[in-house]
């Protein structure tokens, strides 16, 4: 019986295949139901109590050898698969090329038209104070946009919020640097609004800013046109007589779209004009708060909605559709 062991346990050892039904068929004639490692097992039970030690000893050694066995070969068979069916010398998977979100297209179209004339891009904190967001644009106590109902406030006394608008990096930057300046802040601003087609409460805005000595309303005009004659290719605006509590005067500018197709006629509501931004000139109390003297310097300064703007440019008719990051919406931006 002991010999029996032995001889197994050498066959076992000896055995080499590269075929997997032969691992198969070496794994039934050994741990089958009527494998010789089984049979031995089951005779167990008739060896002598002062055998048993030796035997059980012995065959479990045979079991482990069987199991040591069929793990070499099936692993030296994985691996010799991997080998064959691979070809190292193939180029990888190609990356999926992604594109860029169409807010961020048209921010840096926006961004390049203004840099090119000299304006320098400027960043803030999405939370601010009450001071960078309110006081300091001469937002009186009982403007509606301190209202819960217009803001998010995340604490109160003292009111720490969610901007409202990039203006409040304007205001850091001014009390940080001296004139003359021209910045230009694009950035995420959030607003206690009902979500629709198109009003959500996130959104994104550039303003721009001009602090020298004699900076005109003039200067402000011509700014503009060259910036809607660069960004449209149109270069007949208007300016409408506005209100902002941070300008003095302010204006609201309508571009001359046309009305040369029925999409013209649509967005224009028959007018061939466009609102695209509010504009003015800073009101000598937002440079006071800021301690830059009004009798020395004057400035001008704008501000935008992007998502309007990428509406118009794209014709997309829903401004949820920005924040979705839907891939069927956002893949068609590819090659732009
Ligand atoms: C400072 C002083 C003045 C920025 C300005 C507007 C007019 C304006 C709106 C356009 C659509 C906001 O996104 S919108 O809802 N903005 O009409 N913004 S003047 O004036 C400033 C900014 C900073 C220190």
């Amino acid at each position: 019986m002991f010999d029996k062991i032995e001889e197994l346990l050498l066959q076992v050892r000896q055995f080499q295949t590269g075929d997997k039904n032969e691992i198969e068929q070496f794994r039934i004639v050994y741990l089958g139901k009527k494998g010789s490692v089984t049979e031995l097992f089951e005779k167990f039970r008739e060896v002598p109590a002062e055998q048993k030690k030796e035997f059980g000893q012995k065959i479990n050694g045979l079991k482990q050898a069987v199991n040591a066995k069929l793990d070499e070969l099936k692993a030296a068979l994985s691996t010799e698969t991997i080998a064959e069916k691979s070809d190292l010398t193939r180029p990888g998977l190609p990356l999926e090329l992604g594109s860029r979100h169409p807010i961020s297209i048209v921010r840096n179209r926006i961004t390049e038209i203004f840099r090119s004339i000299g304006f320098a891009v400027a960043d803030g904190p999405e939370v601010e104070d009450d001071w960078h967001n309110f006081t300091a644009l001469n937002l009186p106590e009982y403007h509606p946009a301190r209202d819960m109902q217009d803001t998010f406030f995340i604490e109160q006394n003292p009111d720490i919020l969610l901007r409202t608008h990039t203006s409040s990096v304007q205001i850091r930057y001014m009390e940080n640097n001296e004139p003359p300046m021209r910045i230009l802040s694009p950035g995420r601003v959030f607003r206690n609004e009902a979500i629709s087609s198109r009003s959500h409460c996130i959104f994104h805005q550039i303003e721009g800013l001009y602090i020298d000595k004699d900076v005109s309303f003039a200067d402000l005009k011509q700014t503009i046109q060259y910036f809607t004659t660069e960004l449209f290719g149109k270069s007949k605006i208007r300016m409408r007589p506005s209100y902002f509590p941070f300008t003095e005067p302010s204006a609201e500018v309508d571009v001359y779209w046309g009305l040369n197709s029925e999409t013209d006629y649509r967005i224009t509501k028959g007018t061939g004009w466009l609102e695209i931004l509010g504009c003015g000139m800073v009101d000598p109390a937002v440079l006071k708060n800021v301690n830059i003297d009004p009798e020395k310097y004057s400035g001008y300064a704008f501000g935008m909605g992007i998502e309007r703007i990428v509406m118009l440019l794209y014709q997309i008719s829903d401004i949820r559709l920005f924040f979705e990051n839907d891939l069927r919406t956002l893949e068609q931006f590819k090659t732009l």
